[in-house]
């Protein structure tokens, strides 16, 4: 019997609790996408499998009644149809359990097949559909338990007419559950939007050709050795070093370079300004500080850009400046010597180009620096805004308040990429030991490789497009029964050998040699 302590509708209740869970799939959902980076909505894939139905007159009626508008007016309406069969989802559920969780599971399998079918859809697309449907029904049961002790607690009968605890839990979980997925949903859905307008933009970009002949790889720069890292990184397996928690979203039309400081002329350059400048193509290998003896944050790529010594040509540094602290849209800062950027012999790029595209939107998008021979963390500021002249003695770069030195050469190092450490390899083969050995714009002249106590022999060393990238080698090697260490040490164009001396990255970069055990049987 009902008292004024139960729920006065609960049916209504249900058919609530039936829309915070479609809101849960929503927020879920859009979250997913938004991770996906703004792939596998389910919400603009079945929008868009809808229009793509719908028949003719239909498309012809919605344009009549809300013409422009009927994009907006088709969401509408599938919110209140979803809004319709949530609620009826929530009214069975409470009646007959686990109905209304089905219902979800159903709309889900027909928003999944609207995702997967999508022209372009790709693997991962459908997860974020998979997620929503589990938020939906895990938000449908636990609100519905709410609801249920409700109805339960106000069935028993107790003398007092005191509001019920479990009244309170009610609504304390269907609003949070519902708000939290609001905002999470919102968000995302702004933020995913964000990121594919950002996505477009950076396709529509055209860049020009370089005005030098852009170096081309000769093919002795590609050893033919499994295992080995590719002597050109493509973009997508590029290492990714910032500060960034949100990468930067930079529309080109309205970018530009400002250049001041000490010097005679400010210069300010826009984005079409610079498309019109002579660009030049060169290739760099870029690697961070924090590369640890045998690590992976390091790349090599072509890049597109204009000379940045030719801007500080024009801008004239004046008196004693030593330093550009050049500074990111984000505020990220790097303290470049002046000497290096306006060397001749330095291609010190303001970059737009790798590999042939535009820089991807985690590399820089639109404008960045790339200096050969430095470490990223004083020379490679990405989303670049700003370059001021000024001096080691008045200003820092971010990281070196954190620790790090002032100065970021990079240093001789080298690598064995194959085999794995520990590998067991079979007795009278011959065993490819391979990897790559850097100095950027000094360059590696030998690579030498040791195995247990014998003598340091000379690896074979591929070729490369300049001193400014680097270099494959392989070592071929007939395996003996036992346990090997294997070593390695770089040789730089200088004739200087690479240090047996360990240290850690901070606070200017690790030294010391990669070594791996190898067993033959
Ligand atoms: N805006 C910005 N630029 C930056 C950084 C950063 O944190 N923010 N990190 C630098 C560091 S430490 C390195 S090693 C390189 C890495 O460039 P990549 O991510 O394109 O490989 O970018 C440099 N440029
Ligand atoms: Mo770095």
């Amino acid at each position: 019997m009902p008292t004024s302590r139960s729920p006065m509708r609960p049916r209504l209740l249900a058919a609530a609790v039936g829309v915070v869970a479609a809101l849960a799939f929503l927020g879920a959902a859009e979250l997913g996408a938004l991770v996906l980076g703004g792939a596998g909505s389910p919400l603009v894939a079945v929008g868009s499998a809808v229009i793509d139905l719908a028949p003719a007159g239909a498309k012809d009626l919605m344009v009549s009644l809300f013409g422009t508008g009927d994009k907006v007016a088709l969401f509408a309406l599938m919110g209140v149809l979803m809004v319709a069969i949530s609620a009826a989802a929530g009214v069975l559920e409470r009646a007959r359990p686990p109905f209304g969780a089905l219902v979800f599971a159903a709309g889900g399998a027909l928003s999944l097949l609207a995702v997967t079918t999508r022209s372009g859809s790709g693997m991962w697309d459908g997860a974020p559909t998979v997620l929503g449907v589990a938020a939906a029904v895990i938000v449908l049961r636990l609100v519905m338990a709410r609801l249920r002790r409700w109805e339960f607690a106000a069935a028993t009968p107790t003398r007092s007419e005191a509001p019920l605890p479990e009244r309170r839990a009610f609504i304390v979980w269907s609003v949070t559950a519902g708000a939290l997925a609001l905002v999470v949903g919102t968000g995302a859905r702004i933020g995913s939007a964000t990121m594919q307008r950002a996505a477009a933009i950076r396709r529509a970009v055209h860049l020009p050709a370089p005005v030098n002949t852009s170096p081309t790889v000769p093919s002795g720069a590609s050893l033919d050795v499994a295992g080995i890292t590719p002597y050109v990184t493509p973009n997508a397996d590029f290492y990714r070093i910032d500060t960034a928690l949100r990468v930067p979203s930079i529309d080109p039309a309205g970018w530009s370079l400002r250049i001041h400081g000490a010097v005679e002329e400010e210069v300010t350059l826009t984005w079409d300004e610079l498309l019109a400048l002579p660009l030049e193509e060169h290739m760099a290998t870029m690697s961070c500080v924090s590369n640890e003896v045998g690590g992976d944050l390091i790349g090599n790529a072509l890049w597109l850009g204009y000379p940045i010594r030719e801007l500080l040509a024009r801008a004239k540094p004046t008196g004693d400046a030593d330093m550009v602290l050049s500074r990111s849209i984000d505020g990220f800062t790097a303290g470049t010597p002046l000497d290096v950027l306006q060397d001749d012999g330095t291609d010190a790029l303001l970059a737009v180009g790798m590999n042939g595209e535009p820089l991807p939107a985690e590399h820089g998008f639109p404008v960045r620096m790339v200096v050969p021979g430095l470490f990223g963390y004083v020379s490679a500021t990405k989303w670049v805004v700003e370059m001021e002249v000024t001096r080691f003695a008045d200003a820092q770069g971010y990281w070196t308040p954190r620790g790090w030195s002032e100065r970021g050469p990079v240093k001789l190092e080298s690598r064995i990429d194959t085999p794995a450490n520990g590998s067991t390899v079979t007795v009278g083969d011959r065993v490819a030991i391979a990897g790559v050995a850097w100095q950027p714009h000094t360059g590696v002249k030998a690579v030498q490789v040791q195995i247990g106590d014998g003598d340091w022999q000379d690896a074979e060393l591929a070729d490369s497009v300049s001193a400014d990238t680097w270099r494959q080698w392989v070592y071929r090697w007939t395996a003996t029964a036992g346990d090997h260490r294997v070593q390695i040490r770089a040789v730089s164009a200088d004739g200087e050998v690479q240090t047996s001396v360990q240290r850690p990255p901070a606070p200017n970069g690790a030294t010391g040699w990669d070594s791996i055990t190898l067993t033959a049987r």
